[in-house]
């Protein structure tokens, strides 16, 4: 099929960011159309519907905060949301401000074009549209495009196979069958231990072993629900004060671990991990930048595990090396106390790496472990991944791929020299996956749309990031990271999850500086950006 449209701006995705994005550029008088791969919205949510898929950051706080009424009137039922009633809420927000309508479904947009002289972009997608907008909006999510690791004879399993990040709509029943989980990321420790109840033999591939805390999930407190939505206002702006964008009614995490006492350190810890979830790492302010006392931190979460893994030698495997935190912290329900069952079986990579996939199943330097299903829970090309599969032309026939041939490079996360009019929500440089995503999310859309508001009101057709605001912002990204542990091992952050990714740590850890820097961005008339008139 075939159209031409003209609008204001082109949002690709309908997850959280567009449906926001839609949403306010709409409010504001503005014509849009969003894109979307998907047969409905909720982005990330629409598509992981693996098995115990979860979020892990609490409910009350994962949610948008721009609209009283919506906050007011939604009723969350657990401290985590599951997967299906993230689905819900998303269409519900949907439904209550009509978003659909501009929301081209089963759409994947393929390529999108600058055109210099009428400054806006020309986009293409799979399905023959042609659309023609002043600005361009990548909502396209920070964990959307999925990593599906090449491994040799793969293609010839006969059993089935799934990934986390693309599960079936219609689940998967594993009764009676062998399963392989490979990966021991979020996904796999949401899912392994629904599927280990279900599955008659279960063998988990791990190449990594992760760090978990418990989440303790349970259903919420209608009490606590009615407290907490009476002054849900301030809370979102205490969130807002918070380096990861949640947590702000954890009180302490102001000292170093270093300075605790013995005894105080373990209490605290023990406090931490009896409250459960991320907010184990706020107990200090030195976890995730000092070697040793993250040390601690990691010794008291290996020495639960000791105590969880009844089989010495399994709890050996299991116990993590590396910093914690380093890679995102995962947040379980039961997942090393699967380990004591009896049809569950550990195979460390290390030791006894994958040589193949066979028909019959995985067979690893040991031997074959024959499977009816494999379960890859692989994770995703993070960050860069869904943006760099679009061929994005900017300005002189530039493509997004040589530009960020290195690695990303954008100013402020939001924006790239090169190729003016395009934003990234929650894109490399700024904290994004390191924060609670609706809160950076709400944040990008509004200072975007300001900014699109901006260049209205003011009757410019252009904004662009200079080259030597990106470098310096570029610099300042790499600095801040370089104060952390983030950079000491090989995690997505830094796309090292990716054979031939350029390593770079891309997220940028502390929302409140971010925010009030993109404040002083705004109002010093875009520093940084040039403005151009028609
Ligand atoms: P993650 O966290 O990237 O986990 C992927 C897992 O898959 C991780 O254990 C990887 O090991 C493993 N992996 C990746 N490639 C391979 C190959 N080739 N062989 C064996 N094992 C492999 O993705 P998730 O989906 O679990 O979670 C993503 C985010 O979603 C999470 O952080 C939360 O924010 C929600 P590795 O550690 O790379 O050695």
């Amino acid at each position: 099929m075939s159209s031409t449209r003209r609008v204001d701006a082109v949002v690709v995705g309908a997850g959280f960011a567009g449906l926001y994005m839609l949403h306010k550029l709409r409010s504001e008088g503005f014509s849009a159309v969003v894109f979307e791969a998907g047969d409905d919205v909720g982005g990330t949510w629409y598509w992981n519907r693996y098995p115990g898929a979860r979020c892990d950051v609490e409910s009350m706080e994962y949610s948008y905060g721009f609209d009283e009424e919506l906050e007011q009137t939604w009723e969350w039922t657990e401290r985590y949301a599951s997967q299906p009633e993230i689905l819900r809420y998303a269409n519900h927000v949907a439904d209550r401000f009509d978003l659909r309508r501009d929301i081209q479904f089963q759409t994947r947009v393929t390529a999108a074009t600058f055109t210099e002289a009428s400054t806006t972009w020309r986009v293409r997608t799979d399905r023959g549209h042609d659309v023609v907008g002043q600005f361009l909006v990548m909502a396209t999510g920070c964990l959307s495009s999925a990593n599906t690791p090449e491994i040799s004879g793969a293609a010839t399993f006969a059993g089935s196979s799934f990934h986390t990040g693309t599960w079936p709509h219609e689940g998967v029943d594993f009764t009676g069958q062998r399963v392989g989980v490979i990966g021991t990321g979020s996904s796999a420790i949401q899912s392994i231990p629904i599927i280990a109840e279900q599955a008659r033999e279960l063998t988990v591939f791990q190449r990594t072993a992760s760090f978990a805390v418990p989440a303790w999930n349970q259903a919420l407190d209608p009490r606590a629900v009615k407290e907490l939505k009476a002054e849900y206002q301030t809370f979102r702006a205490e969130q807002r004060q918070t380096a990861t964008g949640f947590g702000s009614r954890i009180k302490g995490g102001d000292g170093s671990a270093l300075d605790a006492a013995p005894d105080e350190l373990s209490r605290e810890l023990q406090r931490r991990w009896d409250y459960g979830g991320l907010s184990f790492l706020g107990a200090y302010n030195d976890l995730l930048i000092d070697n040793q006392a993250n040390d601690l931190a990691a010794h008291f979460v290996r020495a639960k595990l000791r105590e969880i893994v009844n089989d010495p030698a399994v709890a050996d495997k299991l116990a993590p090396t590396q910093v914690i935190g380093c890679k995102r912290l995962c947040v379980d329900t039961g997942y090393w106390a699967t380990f004591n069952r009896p049809n569950v079986h550990l195979v460390d990579l290390q030791d006894d790496p994958i040589e193949a996939i066979t028909p019959a199943g995985i067979r690893t330097t040991t031997g074959e472990h024959p499977l009816e299903a494999i379960v890859y829970a692989t994770g995703f090309d993070a960050m860069t991944g869904a943006l760099l599969r679009i061929d994005i032309t900017g300005r002189g026939g530039l493509s997004l791929q040589e530009a960020w041939a290195a690695g990303p490079r954008t100013y402020l996360g939001l924006g790239v020299a090169g190729f003016p009019n395009l934003f990234t929500i929650t894109g490399p440089g700024s904290p994004s996956v390191l924060t609670n995503m609706l809160v950076s999310i709400q944040h990008h859309v509004e200072w975007i749309a300001d900014c699109i508001g901006h260049l209205r009101q003011n009757h410019l057709a252009a904004i662009e990031a200079t080259e030597p605001a990106q470098e310096a912002w570029v610099d300042y990204v790499n600095t801040v990271a370089s104060f952390t542990l983030f950079p000491t091992c090989n995690s997505w952050y830094l796309g090292a999850n990716v054979p031939g990714k350029t390593r770079v740590f891309m997220p940028l850890p502390g929302f409140p500086p971010y925010a009030e820097h993109c404040a002083h961005v705004a109002r010093s008339g875009y520093e940084g950006f040039a403005l151009t008139t028609p």
